[in-house]
């Protein structure tokens, strides 16, 4: 193991230093106030900046420089840091004087092989190709006994990844079913946020390489952070609370796209309706049973041949007829398309051939064409790195778009590729050499570099080419492989889950986890894909299903038929019911979308977001929030009809009777199709009225006001497609509720902004432990309310005319 040793000299650099040790040059820059980065590079030899680089460029933050006898250091208003001139080990803290982030030692490197990582095992080049690629670079940043450790992307394990080694290399990990012993899995987040009371602080570690994280796993007391590629970089993220951590990290990776409201809706999938008259027959399904709908997914078999970019005419004779179609009945159509592109010569296929022709295939490291074998046979792969092969990936959506599709569903891009037919026994995977050459020919990467970003820079080239085709409204695009940053782009779905209760389980601390890496719209195929769900496990799932960000029901082919009626009576009046709770939540979750897309603030969250001093809930992860209003408690075992739950200390109220709950653990109620749903005192929850598709107007809205602590909220809402609200055509309409002596009062404010919702009926619920004796409306006496003894409110009704108002209970 090499170390840097002591500082030799040092000078300032733009918003911060340059250290040069007696070996490697260390750069520390505030890139922020509250975001240092830093790079240490043992020959000195600072790698450029390329196009796919996923941080956005940041203007830098005013720093002092401070120097004593046993520390250098560079301040900011909002952080600290402290270079020890004898090892170039770190330490943090910020305007409380708390350390934290302390390095246990300098920077480290050696020589690596690649049987060391063992994230790597399905790699089938046993050697690292040469240069950078062989040199590891080790920091071990000391873990505090109280603090919890958080993120580190999608993962099957627990919520707090202490005790684990988490390996950053995109893989199809479909084994069947994501048991808990994975590793990595299709997507790589290399970042971590820590806890404890008092303070969040968090980790991006800026490498694409090969990366893994070992968090107290070989040494008790160690986060040990590890990279291949020749240099340590990473951005340290001050917090101190968790929604700033992830208010850092989005700003400099990027803010979550606001999503069409459509794609909020509820989504139907399976691999794969077999047919034009199959996917009608569906829609059909929904609406006769009058089962909310916005979105139908058409997997692998639309195509022809599985020829991206093309259709099955047998099965699909007049594609923009069937999409008009279910568009007429408020149904939209999202396609699946691959990477793999067939390798077809014998045909006239114009994606091949001009992919060939203009060179946007990766090659092997020998110069020749890269194949390997994917659903349409002997396949060839876009290098995504360059520019103009994502313009031309992007540009091949043009006749989807023409033919009505609404979005684009990419899949198999971590990439995914075996080196046989797929209907050959003995099938191995057989992923790009790590030396494959990518990227531009005057600014070149290996494959080893890259990787973990094919399925990323897949979905941006593909939300690209979505904006420049449709330019007036948003990409909707759903991958299955990212990188850190991919919000900015695409929605993701966490892959090929089993029908079983653990992967069921599993989801909360999976979703969870995403939102805490700056990627909050995702969601798990609900009922499981792998193997036939059944009755109680799918009734459940859709239970929770209502709160995934993104909702899908999806399965594998030959499973059993998971649509919501193919379990029976009961089973389809709970699915029914969940999807309808989705709709009528949609004006409270379209704000959170929005409030994502301005701080990154998780949708569905662990409790430690909300509640980070209090370590109890750092490791609770069965339960979980859904922006900070609702909390959500699913049952995910068999044969409940109670569970746990624990409720911080606060004012609480059952969702669905009204009832004040007291803090603390409890044994709660959780028949099936009830949920354990419950209100934070001092939130106005905003409800729709039922619809069927988002596609009918939003002619009600019922504020649902719980009092008990003052509290504010603005219900944010727009067109719900397009981007005039990001000139102003939005109506933001901030809500309050207080205590006072008289009564509780509500206050709805003015709404601002340029866009003018449609004439509605205003409702309010006044949730109340016992019948007030009236209520006033801006000083005046109103008199048709009426208490409700069974859901202990007050009801009014009204028609909104946007005007502020001052509501008392006396
Ligand atoms: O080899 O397109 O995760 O959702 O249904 C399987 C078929 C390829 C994997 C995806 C899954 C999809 C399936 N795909």
């Amino acid at each position: 193991m090499q170390t840097c040793g002591a500082i030799h000299h040092w000078q300032r650099a733009a918003h911060g230093l340059e250290v040069v040790f007696e070996q490697g040059v260390m750069r520390l820059e505030a890139v922020a106030a509250d975001i240092f980065r830093l790079r240490f590079q043992p020959q000195g030899e600072f790698a450029a900046r390329r196009d796919w680089d996923v941080v956005q460029p940041q203007a830098g933050a005013e720093v002092q420089v401070f120097q004593t006898d046993a520390v250098l250091g560079l301040r900011s208003d909002a952080l600290r840091v402290e270079i020890d001139p004898d090892s170039g080990a770190l330490s943090f803290d910020g305007a409380d004087g708390q350390p934290f982030a302390q390095d246990m030692g300098g920077p480290h490197w050696r020589c690596v092989s690649i049987n060391e990582m063992p994230g790597l095992a399905t790699v089938p080049d046993r050697e690292l190709p040469p240069g950078p690629a062989r040199i590891g670079l080790f920091l071990d940043k000391h873990m505090h006994p109280r603090e919890g450790y958080f993120g580190v992307g999608q993962r099957s394990g627990r919520l707090d990844r202490r005790h684990q080694r988490l390996s950053n290399w995109t893989v199809d990990c479909a084994c069947p079913g994501h048991a808990q012993a994975h590793d990595n899995m299709y997507q790589a987040h290399p970042c971590v946020m820590a806890l404890r009371p008092g303070r969040a602080w968090g980790l991006f570690l800026h490498s694409t390489w090969y990366s893994d994280f070992d968090v107290g796993a070989s040494q008790a007391d160690s986060l040990r952070l590890f990279t291949l590629g020749g240099e340590l970089d990473y951005y340290l993220l001050a917090g101190p609370t968790p929604a700033a951590v992830v208010e850092q990290l989005t700003r400099l990776t990027g803010r979550p796209a606001l999503p069409p409201l459509w794609s909020l809706g509820y989504h139907q999938s399976r691999w794969s309706y077999a047919d034009a008259d199959n996917v009608q027959q569906i829609a059909a399904g929904f609406r006769r049973r009058n089962i909310p709908l916005d979105v139908i997914h058409l997997d692998i078999d639309y195509m022809h041949g599985y020829r991206v970019f093309t259709w099955d005419r047998d099965r699909f004779p007049h594609p923009e007829q069937t999409v008009a179609r279910l568009r007429q009945q408020g149904i939209r159509t999202v396609v699946i398309v691959d990477p793999g592109v067939k390798n077809d010569t014998r045909t006239d296929y114009a994606v091949a051939e001009q992919g060939r022709a203009q060179g946007h295939f990766v090659t092997r490291p020998d110069g020749g064409l890269f194949t390997g074998y994917v659903w349409p046979g002997e396949s060839l792969f876009p290098d995504f790195c360059r520019a103009a092969t994502r313009r031309w990936w992007g540009d091949w959506h043009a006749d989807l778009l023409a033919q009505g599709v609404a979005g684009i569903w990419c899949d198999m891009n971590e990439p995914a590729i075996v080196d046989r037919p797929f209907d050959t026994p003995g099938a191995r995977e057989q992923p790009m050499a790590l030396a494959t050459r990518q990227g531009e020919a005057q600014a070149p990467a290996l494959h080893a570099e890259v990787h973990n970003l094919y399925g990323h820079l897949m979905a941006r080239a593909t939300a690209a080419g979505l904006q420049r085709w449709r330019p007036q409204r948003r990409p909707w695009v759903l991958t299955r492989s990212a990188y850190t940053g991919i919000q900015s782009h695409a929605v993701t779905w966490m892959g090929d889950n089993r029908s079983c209760w653990e992967d069921l389980a599993m989801s909360l601390p999976q979703v969870s986890s995403m939102g805490l890496c700056g990627a909050p719209h995702t969601g798990v195929d609900i009922g499981g894909f792998f193997d036939d769900s059944w009755g109680e496990l799918y009734a459940r799932w859709m239970e929770i299903g209502s709160f995934y960000p993104f909702m899908r029901g999806h399965t594998a082919t030959g499973t059993r038929p998971q649509e919501p009626w193919r379990f029976g009576a009961e089973v389809e009046a709970v699915a029914r019911g969940a999807i309808e709770l989705r709709y009528r939540l949609l004006p409270y979750l379209y704000t959170l979308a929005h409030l994502a897309s301005r701080h990154g603030a998780p949708i569905l969250r662990p409790l430690c977001y909300d509640f980070p001093d209090h370590p109890r809930f750092y490791t609770l992860e069965d339960q979980v929030m859904f922006g900070p209003q609702l909390m959500v408690a699913p049952v995910t075992a068999a044969g409940q009809d109670h569970r746990w739950v624990e409720l911080p200390a606060g004012v609480w109220y059952d969702f669905w009777n009204g009832a004040r709950v007291d803090p603390g653990p409890l044994m709660h109620p959780a028949p099936m199709g009830r949920i354990p749903l419950f209100v934070r005192g001092g939130s106005v929850l905003t409800l729709g009225n039922l619809r069927q598709s988002t596609t009918e107007p939003l002619s009600q809205l019922t504020l649902q006001v719980y009092p008990g602590i003052d509290a504010h909220w603005t219900l944010i809402e727009d067109a719900g497609e397009g981007w005039a609200y990001s000139q102003g055509h939005i109506a933001e309409t901030p809500l309050a509720v207080s205590q006072t002596q008289g009564g509780t009062v509500v206050t709805l404010g003015q709404r601002r902004g340029a866009f003018q919702p449609a004439p509605r009926d205003m409702v309010l619920k006044l949730h109340l432990p016992v019948a007030p004796k009236g209520l006033m409306c801006d000083g005046r006496q109103v008199n048709d309310w009426r208490w409700e003894p069974a859901q202990r409110c007050l009801r009014w009704q009204w028609c909104d005319d946007g005007q502020a108002r001052r509501l008392e209970t006396v």
